[in-house]
């Protein structure tokens, strides 16, 4: 991995803490504090300017010595001084500077004192009442503590992370571990694979030959914070950024097993061992056994599709596996055959450098062809987001124009001309419909009074729903992941009234809505109102998150028909023109 700016910083500033922790000469410390600060803040690669023979000793508050540990960072990713610096105290201490009222002098006392290693075992102390007997500490300190460990452990603990996140991590990982010698496969399990929209922890399975250091390697991996356990097949770690990742090493020939019990969901593998019992089979993560006389015999788990077969069902896709009817459907053979992305034909939600997007109309169009889409909708904010420069009947007549002139010339893909215009808390639009009837399509939005009560905001949506020219309800639930609660609607009143009036709801797959999610696209589905899949790109590198849109659209059982822009162009103009 290449090394940043921000590693090297993290590297000096590790450094001065330690250094600190130990008592060691106060310059030495602010050497490595303020070298710490100043690449932080570096206009330039440090790494761009070692690879270029640049000279680092020019740098401010830069000798020989600390030129040579940056090349020596950017060649290894780390430096022997912090290695051997983190042999000397634990690898987690300088976790506890993190709370608040602990400094370097507080945290080498508790160390050595009472052995503290860890937040957790901080709070132990504490709660028991062994830190005001430390000299210097006193009862009110040892309460200060007992408050500060609680409230970071709080924050901790109940924390799931955005797909992409646990995605970025798992990829590396698995990138990695394929890398050790001796490993045949590596895959992720748990609820990354089912796509889930936030995952807990990683669940990681490989294969591996006798002998391989696979284990001793993923617990040794650079990110690694703390290890959990490590033992022969089976290994916990958390990384620096907090979150957790679990490896198991199976026998190639329980691999379909194993990746089935690892993958869950934890209510899918009940489900199915209960299907298996009364069959007289059962299965764990090595295989699926027959009882015989006097034990069991193991009659098969190379693959996953062995492991269904047994149980007589056809091979369940990880999105559906929530014991949401996905058993039922299999053995009636009635599961469904969930979108791709290849059945995509178009996006109808995109922005440009006319709001608050980063690239031309051109250039959307482009990056939507190279995507292999035959259409896209330019969908730019209305005036009442000024700050991000929506888009006034002036202005968007303007760009109507140039739409115009630009699919003259585009060849591959057309553009289609849209507006994101903002629904009012009363239910009207933000704009006119004398310029809105002038558009391929008009996709509705609520981005401010979130916290209406929820009938007057679900009046508001059918009311936005009852304008003339309004086809799509973009992000209908205005969930942000991890940082902003839906708002309160009447869902399936929504959908209802958007049926009724020949209109669409979207699932937006911008990585941190995913919004409609996936119990609300299985309620589309059955109450027959078309999801629109929209990337909400701002830029043309973000039409990649259509990809994280299709997962969730697979959890919630779309297929193909079920999408509206899975629709040619041909067949999709009709569709948007409103007709009731
Ligand atoms: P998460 O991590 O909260 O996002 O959700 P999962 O589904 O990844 O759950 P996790 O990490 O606790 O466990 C991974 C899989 O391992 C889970 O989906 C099913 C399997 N598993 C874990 N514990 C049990 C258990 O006690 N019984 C059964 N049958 N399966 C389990
Ligand atoms: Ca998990
Ligand atoms: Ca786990």
């Amino acid at each position: 991995m290449p090394v940043h700016n921000a590693d090297i910083a993290a590297v000096f500033s590790e450094i001065a803490d330690r250094l600190e922790i130990e008592d060691a000469n106060p310059f030495r410390v602010r050497a490595y504090r303020n070298a710490a600060r100043m690449v932080g803040e570096l206009g330039r690669s440090v790494r761009t300017m070692v690879e270029q023979g640049a000279d680092l000793d020019a740098l401010p508050g830069i000798g020989p010595d600390l030129a040579g540990k940056m090349r020596e960072i950017v060649a290894t990713g780390s430096c022997a001084l912090l290695e051997r610096l983190r042999k000397e105290l634990p690898p987690t201490i300088t976790e506890l500077l993190a709370l608040p009222g602990i400094g370097p002098k507080r945290v080498r006392a508790l160390h050595h004192e009472l052995d503290v290693q860890t937040i957790e075992q901080l709070q132990q102390a504490a709660q028991q009442g062994c830190i005001r007997a430390i000299h210097g500490f006193g009862p009110k300190t040892e309460e200060q503590i007992l408050r500060a460990t609680a409230a970071h452990l709080n924050l901790k603990h109940p924390r799931r992370f955005r797909r992409v996140d646990g995605l970025a991590v798992a990829e590396s990982l698995l990138a990695f571990l394929r890398s050790v010698p001796g490993v045949v496969q590596a895959e992720a399990a748990g609820s990354l694979r089912r796509m889930r929209d936030t995952v807990g922890d990683l669940d990681l399975l490989v294969t591996a030959r006798p002998g391989s250091p696979v284990m001793d390697r993923f617990v040794g991996f650079e990110d690694v914070r703390r290890v959990l356990a490590h033992g022969a097949s089976k290994a916990s770690v958390v990384l620096r950024n907090g979150m957790q990742v679990d490896l198991r090493a199976v026998p190639g020939e329980s691999f379909g097993a194993a990746w089935l019990y690892f993958t869950g969901s934890k209510a899918h593998n009940i489900a199915l061992r209960r299907l298996a019992q009364e069959r007289g089979l059962k299965i764990n993560e090595y295989g699926v056994y027959r009882r015989v006389q006097g034990g069991a015999e193991r009659i098969t788990g190379e693959t996953e599709v062995s492991v269904y077969r047994a149980v007589g069902l056809p091979f369940i896709e990880p999105e559906l596996r929530e014991d949401r009817g996905e058993l039922e459907a299999a053995r009636q053979g009635r599961l469904p055959l969930l979108l791709q992305r290849t059945d995509l034909r178009g996006d109808l939600h995109v922005h440009t450098l006319d709001s608050d997007g980063h690239d031309t109309i051109e250039a959307m169009a482009a990056a939507a062809r190279e995507q292999g889409l035959d259409y896209l909708a330019i969908t730019d904010h209305s005036r009442r987001l000024a700050m991000v420069h929506g888009l006034d009947p002036v202005r968007l007549a303007k760009q109507i124009d140039r739409i115009d002139r630009v699919n003259e010339r585009l060849r591959g893909v057309t553009v289609l001309k849209g507006i994101e215009v903002d629904i009012l808390e009363d239910g009207t639009l933000d704009l006119p419909d004398s310029i809105l009837q002038r558009l391929d399509l008009v996709v509705g939005a609520v981005h401010h009074r979130f916290n209406l009560a929820r009938a007057k905001q679900t009046e508001r949506l059918l009311r936005a729903i009852d304008q003339r020219h309004f086809t799509i309800l973009a992000h209908p639930t205005g969930r942000l992941i991890g940082e902003r609660e839906p708002y309160d609607i009447d869902l399936l009143r929504v959908l209802r009234h958007a049926r009724q009036r020949g209109c669409f709801v979207e699932l937006n797959a911008h990585p941190a809505r995913l919004d409609l999610d996936d119990t609300a696209c299985q309620m589309a589905k059955a109450e027959g109102v078309l999801v629109s899949l929209n990337s909400d790109a701002h830029s043309a590198l973000d039409l990649d998150d259509l990809q994280h849109g299709i997962g969730q659209a697979r959890r919630g059982w779309l297929e193909k028909a079920d999408v509206l822009n899975t629709r040619t162009l041909g067949l999709l103009r009709p569709l948007l023109a409103r007709t009731m």
